[in-house]
Order: structure tokens, then C-alpha cells, then sequence
């Protein structure tokens, strides 16, 4: 009996791939036998510490994993590599991500996180690709901004409050149109703030343990936060990564929430990162107060937290918690992680990272 023809190997394009989900994005699909490419920037200095662990130099065997020069700002770029690698999947994960961050560059955020995703778009429409490439939009909770609706589904209105938010609004809407235009295979993943030993250092989470693990260890007095009430439905990147995957294996596109749908504040995670380390924390001063601060409540007179208002947005998302029902419905898809294994994760990583002075992705 003549033996069946291979199946041929799924090609996926990972725009953001040197993020955070970029990085446990390509680590999952190279496990599932993927050909994966990935859209790195030009930096002026390393800035593929998060995947260095998957690269094996193109001069060797068994490489299944290639890196172009990009940006979703260049058009004629997107369009080479998109018509070079022919992706059966794409995930654009690239932006700006930084909320506070998009106050300050709000046009180069509508550039990359709006306007970037309609030039991806008409690339693959312009490479013939548009019945053959399916793609995974990274829109985010963000959209929902101002509390309309608890818990937040994929069918509560949008009210984004940063420019970030706006960018990703539209970003949103394209992927409708599109995929109502032309027939275009094109999800949206409307994912709740994920988080992991690889999260960016400046986002709220990340700061908290690795100011936490060096309070603990002597090397820093102090951690200054901005909004210590606001609240988030915080999950694992590992989990979330696997429902972007899914949404692309679908036989229809469609748009999706991730979330855990359990509601953290600001305090819960410092208090949480502090216990991991065996210290209490009490609080001082009126709820939501400027002065409100946190201390060691075995050692009062040791500050351990103290509010900077520096770190207060222009508009604030006060609080966010997604229902994760669709997700689990029609994907089977449900997050894996607690917080308190997410908490102790990220907290076990950067104890290592200070004591050993060495980030270690594989953690
Ligand atoms: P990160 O900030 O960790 O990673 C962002 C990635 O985008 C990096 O690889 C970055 O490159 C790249 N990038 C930035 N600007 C551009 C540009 N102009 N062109 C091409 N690439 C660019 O974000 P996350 O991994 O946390 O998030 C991934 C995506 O999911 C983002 O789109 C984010 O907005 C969205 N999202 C994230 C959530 C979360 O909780 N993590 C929740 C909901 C949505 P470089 O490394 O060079 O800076
Ligand atoms: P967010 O994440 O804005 O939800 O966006 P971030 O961790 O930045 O803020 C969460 C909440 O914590 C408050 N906060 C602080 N935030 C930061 N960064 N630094 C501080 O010192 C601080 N103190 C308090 C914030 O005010 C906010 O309320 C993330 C990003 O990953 C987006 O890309 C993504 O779309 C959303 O999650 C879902």
C-alpha cells in the first residue's frame, strides 16, 4: 500500500514574538511541530532575551524557527515577509502595550496598535493569501474601560480610556470588517491581563515581585506604586497562549474572551507577593488616599509601600473581570493556573534573578 503523502508543516507568523506571549506563543507551537516565524524590531541592543532559549543558529539542522526584521509601522516590509513565508496562521501580537506609556506616544500607539493591524491586513489580501491565512487579532479588555456590565462578555459595550484602548478599539473593528467583507478567516481574542516570570518589568504585576524579592533579600528599602485599588482578572500567559492557538483551529472565526473571571486588587497582589516571603503587610491611611502606604505589621516602623501619584492615568480602568463561559463552550478552553500558583511563579523566577543576577526564560 503506497504510503500517504506528509501532511505539510503549519508555517505561523508571530508578530510581537520577543514579548511575553510572543515568547510562550512560539515555544507552544514549535511543540506542536509548527514552522514558526517571528517579527523582531532593530534594537541597538539585544532584545531577544525571552526566546534566545528556542533559536538554533540557521547554519544547523532542524531549525524550525525563523526571525525577520519588522515593524507593523512599514507596510512594504509586512507585505515582503508575509508574501516570503506564506503563514498559514498569523498571530499579531505586536504593539505598544504599555497603557500609561500610550498617554504619552498616543500617535505612534494608534500607528502600531491600530493603523499596524490594517497594513497586516491588506498584505495578506495583497499576497493572494486572504482564503488560506488565518489570524489572531490580540485585542484586550482595555476595550471595555469604564465599567458598563460585571462580569465583562463578548458582548458588553466598549468604552476604552487610554489611547492604547482606541487603538485597539479600531484594531477590533477591522478585524469585523474584514472578516465580514471579504470572508477573511480573522478572530479576535479579547484576553484579560495575563501575566508570568516573563511579564515586562514595568507592568503593575512584575514590579510587585521583583521589588517584593529585593525587599526581601536587603537590596531596596522601599516599592512605589501608583492606584493601589484598582482591580484586574489576572491568568497565566502559558494558559492564555494555548486559547489564542485554539480560536485558529475553529471551523468558523469568531471573537473570544480569556479571562479566569476572579477579581484582584492592586493590594491583594503586593499582600500575596509578600506572604510568598513570609511578611505581613498592614495598611495605613484612608482607602484610596495618597498617603495610604504599606508596612511590615510585624516591624511597623519598616515602609514597605508608598503611593506615588506620578503613577496615577489621566482616566483609570477601575476594575475588570471577564466570563470566560464562550471560551469554555465552544473552545474548551479554561484557565489552569490559580492566582496564587501565578503569584508564586513569578515570585520563585525573580528570587532566582536576584540572587543569581541572571533572567532565566526557561523558568
Ligand atoms: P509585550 O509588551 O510583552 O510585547 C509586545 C511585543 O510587540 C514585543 O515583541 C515588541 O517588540 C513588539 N512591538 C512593539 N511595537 C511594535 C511595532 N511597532 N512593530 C512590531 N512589533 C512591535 O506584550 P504582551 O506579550 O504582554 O502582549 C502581547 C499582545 O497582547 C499585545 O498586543 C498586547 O497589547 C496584547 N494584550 C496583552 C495582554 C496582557 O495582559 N499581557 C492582555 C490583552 C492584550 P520589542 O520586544 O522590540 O519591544
Ligand atoms: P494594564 O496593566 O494597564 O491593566 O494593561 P498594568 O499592570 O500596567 O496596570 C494594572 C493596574 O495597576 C495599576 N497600577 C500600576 N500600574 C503600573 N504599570 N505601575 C504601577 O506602579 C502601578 N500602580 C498601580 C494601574 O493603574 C492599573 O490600574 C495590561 C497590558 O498588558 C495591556 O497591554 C493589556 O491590554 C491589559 O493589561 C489587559
Amino acid at each position: 500500500m503506497a504510503e500517504a503523502a506528509p501532511a505539510e508543516m503549519k508555517r505561523a507568523l508571530i508578530t510581537g514574538i520577543t514579548g511575553q506571549d510572543g515568547s510562550y506563543l512560539a515555544e507552544f507551537l514549535l511543540g506542536k511541530g509548527y514552522e514558526v516565524h517571528g517579527i523582531i524590531r532593530r534594537s541597538s541592543s539585544f532584545n531577544t532575551q525571552r526566546i534566545d532559549h528556542l533559536y538554533r543558529d540557521r547554519h544547523t539542522t532542524q531549525v524550525k524557527l525563523f526571525l525577520h526584521y519588522g515593524d507593523l509601522t512599514d507596510s512594504t516590509n509586512l507585505m515582503h515577509i508575509v508574501s516570503t513565508v506564506k503563514p498559514h496562521e498569523i498571530y499579531n501580537l505586536g504593539a505598544m502595550s504599555h497603557v500609561k506609556v500610550s498617554f504619552e506616544m498616543s500617535e505612534y500607539t494608534a500607528e502600531a496598535d491600530g493603523v499596524g493591524v490594517l497594513r497586516l491586513l491588506n498584505a495578506i489580501r495583497s499576497c493572494g493569501l486572504e482564503q488560506s491565512c488565518r489570524l489572531y487579532q490580540a485585542s484586550t479588555s482595555e476595550l471595555y474601560g469604564k465599567v458598563q456590565e460585571i462580569p465583562q462578555t463578548e458582548t458588553t459595550p466598549f468604552y476604552p480610556r487610554s489611547p492604547y484602548g482606541v487603538a485597539k478599539q479600531y484594531a477590533f473593528w477591522m478585524i469585523v470588517n474584514y472578516r465580514e467583507a471579504y470572508g477573511m478567516f480573522l478572530s479576535n481574542g479579547i484576553l484579560f491581563n495575563h501575566e508570568s516570570p516573563r511579564r515586562g518589568p514595568t507592568f503593575v504585576t512584575r514590579k510587585i515581585t521583583r521589588a517584593v524579592c529585593r525587599i526581601h533579600r536587603q537590596r531596596q528599602e522601599c516599592l512605589y506604586l501608583g492606584n493601589l485599588e484598582s482591580q484586574r482578572d489576572w491568568g497565566h500567559a502559558r494558559d492564555y497562549v494555548e486559547g489564542m492557538w485554539m480560536m485558529l483551529q475553529q471551523d468558523t472565526p469568531d471573537d473570544f474572551v480569556l479571562a479566569t473571571g476572579e477579581m484582584h486588587s492592586v493590594k491583594e497582589f503586593v499582600e500575596a507577593s509578600f506572604a510568598y516571603v513570609g511578611t505581613t503587610v498592614a495598611w495605613k491611611g484612608e482607602r484610596g488616599s495618597v498617603d495610604e502606604h504599606g508596612v511590615d505589621a510585624a516591624d511597623e516602623s519598616r515602609v514597605l509601600v508608598k503611593v506615588d501619584p506620578s503613577y496615577f492615568r489621566p482616566t483609570e480602568v477601575d476594575l475588570l473581570i471577564g466570563s470566560p463561559a464562550k471560551a469554555k463552550r465552544v473552545l474548551g478552553w479554561s484557565p489552569k493556573i490559580t492566582f496564587k500558583a501565578l503569584v508564586e511563579d513569578m515570585m520563585k523566577a525573580d528570587l532566582a534573578e536576584v540572587d543569581t543576577g541572571v533572567f532565566d526564560p526557561t523558568a
